[in-house]
């Protein structure tokens, strides 16, 4: 018997970007409130908010500087008891993002703790420098190392993200009691649920040097640690497990063996995680060296993890990665097309999906021209670090064109009004100028747009036992195709994706369910970027 958060379709939304409802250009819960409906037609079940938490905004809302409280750009904590309860009328449920491996460095803890003789010192991870140096060898995701000198205390503090985001520290018991109060204050409220970000990386076992390695000397000593285990299986057993709630983990560079360890429903940890491991089927070790798009790479490693993980949460894009038609399909003449192939991977794939804010209309990469239009942090960084390492600047803004996050963060695409129906006043980062032909006006009502699309496969999947709970099977991994079978009691059907603009010979039977071009029956060959469902029977 599935659980709710197997059946439903969940909806990703980047609050910032998504609907601005007071005309200051930022995205806010009044806005969502008012497109409720549109989730609904769309048939999400579930909508998990990024960050809505008060923020300065280093890594936009992913540095929280109260964890009980939310974001005045955003609205008030009346505007979040509204939006959970027109949520629940329409029978959406809502999760929320979890960031406990860091606070925000303006967070009250944090401030506090700057004094050696704060009671809230020991909730973060100072140590004395060496010879006027890092107290070891770590690296920041962000680039550059992770350990910023704090002159009023004389120490430096760990942090694996931005400065602004220092560690907290696991082995401070009040820590964790701090964090079950936080799950408890949302949960009373109606929250169904939270995507735990970066918690495999929240117990750092030693502080010991790193093994050098390229970006993240350091990982070895925090990488979903058996410390991390403990404390899931504590908040599971103490808060989680008293009410009706999912956790998603957000676990980077976690492997099969240890998604298992964390999810596999005797451990009693979190419910599903997201791996990344077929986010590297256009990278070169980091997300910054792209390579040629490979098809069967992403096939391989969606297979590796839908066979060797018994229920995973399925993506192909959020707001940390490009924007998948761009990345996986086609912008230009196989844009429509590639899009829906992309749909159909995501919807016949055993697991939950995810959708991005956007990716159901096949919102593109942004269409900027230079490092002054971009917001993030991460991107920023990695900018600067690449001039420092002497790279021309042709080649930095390649790299952040390619990979940065602002890709995925331009705003929600509505309509052909002025800022794409975002804003009524100047939106906060540039809306993509495709926006009059890119947009959920123009799409809601086209049978045969990206939109009505996922409407019709999230209800597909709705009713099909078959794709909800069945096994899955590898039939075909090449170049550009991939057929994998879904079966369930002895019925069973049969997805051939083909992922390139020339013609595909695939000479499969079946009774024809649904493809991405107008066709009665199949016929063995797969037009270009062509997704055919066939039932087998
Ligand atoms: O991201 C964690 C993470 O793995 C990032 O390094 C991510 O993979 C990278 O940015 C991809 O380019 C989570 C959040 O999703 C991200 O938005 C936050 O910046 C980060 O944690 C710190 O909270
Ligand atoms: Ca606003």
């Amino acid at each position: 018997m599935l659980k709710w958060w197997q059946e439903r379709v969940v909806y990703q939304i980047w609050p910032r970007s998504f609907q601005d409802s007071n005309g200051d250009g930022i995205g806010d819960l009044q806005g969502i409130i008012a497109r409720l409906d549109d989730l609904k037609d769309l048939g999400v079940g579930v909508i998990w908010l990024s960050p809505i938490y008060p923020s300065p905004n280093a890594d936009y809302g992913y540095d929280i500087s109260d964890y009980k409280a939310v974001n005045p750009e955003f609205g008030t904590m009346a505007d979040m008891e509204q939006l959970l309860a027109e949520a629940a009328k329409r029978d959406i449920k809502a999760v929320l993002d979890l960031v406990i491996n860091h606070t925000s460095d303006q967070h009250r803890w944090f401030q506090s703790a700057r004094d050696k003789n704060s009671p809230y010192r020991d909730y973060y991870i100072w140590r004395p420098g060496r010879g006027g140096r890092p107290p070891n060898n770590w690296m920041s995701f962000f680039g550059g190392s992770a350990w910023e000198y704090d002159p009023q205390s004389g120490e430096y503090y760990l942090h694996l993200f931005a400065k602004n985001q220092p560690d907290l520290n696991y082995r401070n018991p009040k820590v964790l009691e701090e964090v079950k109060d936080i799950l408890r204050f949302w949960l009373d409220k109606g929250v169904a649920g939270f995507r735990c970000d970066v918690i495999n990386l929240i117990w750092k076992s030693s502080l010991a040097d790193g093994r050098r390695r390229i970006g993240l000397t350091g990982l070895e000593h925090y990488l979903s640690q058996e410390g991390c285990h403990e404390i899931l299986r504590t908040l599971r057993r103490d808060v989680l497990s008293h009410y009706d709630c999912f956790t998603v983990g957000e676990t980077c560079f976690v492997t099969p063996q240890m998604a298992l360890d964390f999810t596999l429903p005797e451990r009693q940890e979190l419910d599903m995680v997201f791996n990344f491991e077929h986010m590297g089927a256009d990278e070169f070790m980091l997300k910054w060296f792209k390579r040629r798009f490979s098809p069967e790479r992403l096939a391989r490693a969606l297979t590796k993890w839908t066979t060797q993980v018994p229920w995973n949460a399925h993506y192909l894009e959020n707001h940390d990665q490009p924007r998948s038609v761009s990345r996986f399909g086609d912008e230009g003449t196989y844009w429509e097309k590639s899009a829906k192939l992309l749909c159909v991977l995501l919807l016949t794939l055993r697991g939950t999906p995810f959708i991005y804010q956007g990716q159901e209309i096949g919102m593109t990469n942004f269409d900027y021209t230079g490092m002054d239009q971009i917001k993030d942090i991460e991107s920023h960084n990695i900018y600067n670090l690449a001039k420092r390492l002497g790279i021309p600047p042709g080649l930095r803004w390649k790299m952040i064109k390619a990979s940065s996050r602002d890709n995925a963060r331009t705003p929600m695409q509505w309509s052909a009004e002025p800022n794409a129906g975002f804003t009524t006043g100047t939106p906060w980062i540039k809306v993509n100028s495709n926006y009059r032909r890119i947009n959920v006006e123009a799409q809601r009502g086209d049978p045969n747009s990206i939109r009505s699309f996922y409407k019709q496969m999230i209800a597909l999947r709705g009713g099909s036992e078959i794709l909800k709970a069945g096994d899955f099977q590898a039939v075909k991994i090449a170049k550009n195709l991939f057929v994998f079978r879904r079966s369930r009691d002895g019925k069973s059907l049969l997805v051939l994706l083909n992922f390139s603009p020339e013609v595909a010979d695939a000479q499969y039977g079946g009774e024809l369910v649904i493809s991405n071009y107008d066709r009665e029956r199949y016929d063995g060959r797969l037009q270009p970027y062509e997704a055919v469902v066939l039932s087998e029977q």
